[in-house]
């Protein structure tokens, strides 16, 4: 298994894409429990963009953004976009749980290898985060990922120490509805040690059924049996697919000529490679290693001229050309890039940029003001698409800029994802009292008071907010959300205020939490 040791250690960030969709739920008990003694390392999938479908065991779920899943790698498993398109980013991190664990979460004498994440018998761990806890998760991923770039002298335990708090994360929000019908677990470990031999020996064109199942002291009709029972694959079926996805991943990856890879693969001859190979990909192998090269490279295309876009409209922003940045954003949009994207690397990066000028006063209040409405005419192309994914939630929430304060493109936005959610918003705009969003909440019957500020001067005006709906007497009916460039979760708390996003998107999922 030393040939593995980099696989364990590894982490990968890749884009999926499939066409095919079916709807079930996931989950399997036991074979877990079976595998992690001889197949001590595990896999987590956390998917931080998108949604998809997530097979293990040949058994199919939904997964969207935040779901994380705790799966054996040698459990046949993969994530996949639905045929309605779309992406989805599935960052996959496999550790040893030996090598890593050992004394912290896990007790090597315990089949449960990771005490406090795993439920008895749970084989696959499926939890879900809310916003917060994704972007912790998403903090100590990019710890993980930097430290195994950098790999300084301390490398090996600030990852464990990050692995240990990303479990007992997942730990907390394992979903414990998630769970199907047991499976024998010693049927379970034959089979998963087969996969093993075959994943290790996949060159070795002897391999079959018969071989493998007299070294696994087991006949071949209840090798066949419990291999198809337990993966819901044939055991030909299985080596086959195994054999041609190395063959296709070396085919991409490499230079090597096809004759070696398909004795690298194990297949016997050239024109059963050639044969097996058309019937799965639809194409003989060169072809493959052609089309699939050249649509990388179309891909790097189209994100080189994403970020020209991205920069175009960054600069226009700036200039304060709103015109111009409407069609911009628009072509953004054709040219397939995300909402987010153009949002945060093309108006917002735009906005950052007057923004520090302003602050050394190389540009005055006028060109901030072109520059606002040019930033505001993109976000009216992007509304659409912004709230389209949004799930229908029952609520009313008042919002505004505090007193004193007379930035409104945040608050905005926050409105603009709010009723995405599905969320009736009564916009009370800038300068707002702490009595007008008091009386607000009380005449309109608010479920959430939504402050927004941006001038460290006007930021106590959200402790005058959370006073006097104490002094009406609605403290214990509305809750109260703040946010902004200058506000922290620190302030909130020291303020008594309910809640602190960060971001827009983050301010609409909490507040339609709120209000379920
Ligand atoms: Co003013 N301004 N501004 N400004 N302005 C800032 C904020 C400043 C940081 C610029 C700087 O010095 N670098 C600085 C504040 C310094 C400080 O207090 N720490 C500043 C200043 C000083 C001023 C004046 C005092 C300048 C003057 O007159 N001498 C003056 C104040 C006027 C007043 O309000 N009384 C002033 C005026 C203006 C304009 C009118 C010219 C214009 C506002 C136009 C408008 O909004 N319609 C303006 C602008 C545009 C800015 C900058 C450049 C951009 C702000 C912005 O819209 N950002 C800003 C510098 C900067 O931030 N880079 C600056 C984009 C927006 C999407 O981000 O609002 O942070 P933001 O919203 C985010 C999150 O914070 C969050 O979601 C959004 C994104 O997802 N969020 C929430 C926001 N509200 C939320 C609520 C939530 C949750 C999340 O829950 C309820």
């Amino acid at each position: 298994m030393s040939d593995l040791s980099e696989l364990r250690r590894g982490i990968a960030e890749e884009q999926i894409a499939c066409d095919y969709y079916a709807e079930c739920r996931v989950i399997d008990d036991d074979f877990l429990e079976a595998e992690l003694p001889s197949n001590d390392f595990l896999e987590i999938g956390v998917i931080t963009e998108g949604s998809g479908i997530h097979c293990v065991m040949g058994q199919i779920a939904p997964c969207k953004s935040g779901d994380i899943y705790l799966v054996p790698p040698y459990a046949p498993h993969g994530y996949f976009v639905t045929e309605s398109g779309g992406s989805m980013t599935v960052r996959r991190l496999a550790f040893c749980v030996k090598d890593w664990l050992r004394g912290e979460v896990a007790s090597s004498d315990s089949r449960r290898y990771c005490y406090g994440v795993f439920r008895d018998g749970a084989a696959v761990a499926c939890a879900m985060l809310n916003s917060d806890m994704r972007r912790r998760v998403g903090d100590i991923l990019d710890g993980i990922n930097l430290e195994l770039k950098v790999k300084g002298d301390e490398w090996r335990s600030v990852v464990r120490a990050y692995l240990v708090q990303l479990l007992t994360f997942v730990g907390r929000y394992i979903n414990s509805s998630d769970k199907l019908p047991s499976k024998r677990s010693d049927e379970w470990e034959t089979v998963s040690a087969a996969m093993e031999i075959m994943k290790t020996e996949l060159g070795n064109c002897r391999l079959s059924l018969e071989s493998i199942a007299a070294r696994l002291y087991v006949s071949p009709a209840r090798l066949s049996r419990g291999f198809k029972a337990q993966s819901g694959q044939m055991f030909s079926e299985y080596l086959r697919h195994l054999r041609l996805g190395h063959a296709a991943d070396l085919l991409y990856r490499t230079d090597d000529p096809v004759e070696s890879i398909a004795g690298e693969c194990g297949f016997r001859d050239l024109p059963s490679f050639y044969r097996n190979f058309r019937e799965s990909f639809g194409m003989p192998p060169n072809t493959y290693k052609q089309f699939t090269r050249s649509k990388n490279k179309i891909n790097i295309e189209k994100e080189e001229l994403k970020m020209q876009i991205f920069e175009e409209i960054s600069t226009q922003v700036q200039c304060g050309k709103a015109k111009l940045v409407k069609e911009l954003v628009q072509n953004a949009i054709d040219a397939g890039a995300s909402p987010a994207e153009i949002l945060n690397q093309g108006l917002l990066a735009g906005m950052n940029v007057i923004g520090a000028k302003f602050k050394n006063n190389e540009v005055y209040v006028p060109e901030v003001l072109v520059a606002a409405r040019a930033m505001n005419m993109g976000t009216q192309i992007l509304k659409p698409y912004l709230v389209a994914n949004g799930v229908a939630a029952n609520g009313k929430v008042c919002i505004g800029t505090v007193l004193g304060d007379l930035h409104d493109i945040g608050k905005n936005l926050v409105k603009m994802m709010m009723e995405g959610k599905g969320l009736e918003v009564i916009d009370l705009g800038t300068d707002v009292s702490p009595e007008a969003f008091v009386n607000a909440a009380i005449e309109q019957n608010c479920q959430v008071i939504c402050c927004s500020a941006l001038l460290t001067t006007t930021m106590p005006v959200m402790a005058d907010v959370v006073k006097a709906a104490e002094a009406a007497g609605i403290r214990d009916k509305v809750k109260i959300m703040v946010g902004g460039a200058p506000v922290t979760e620190e302030f909130c708390r020291n303020i008594g205020a309910d809640c602190y996003t960060c971001d827009a998107a983050s301010a609409a999922d909490a507040a339609a939490e709120f209000c379920r």
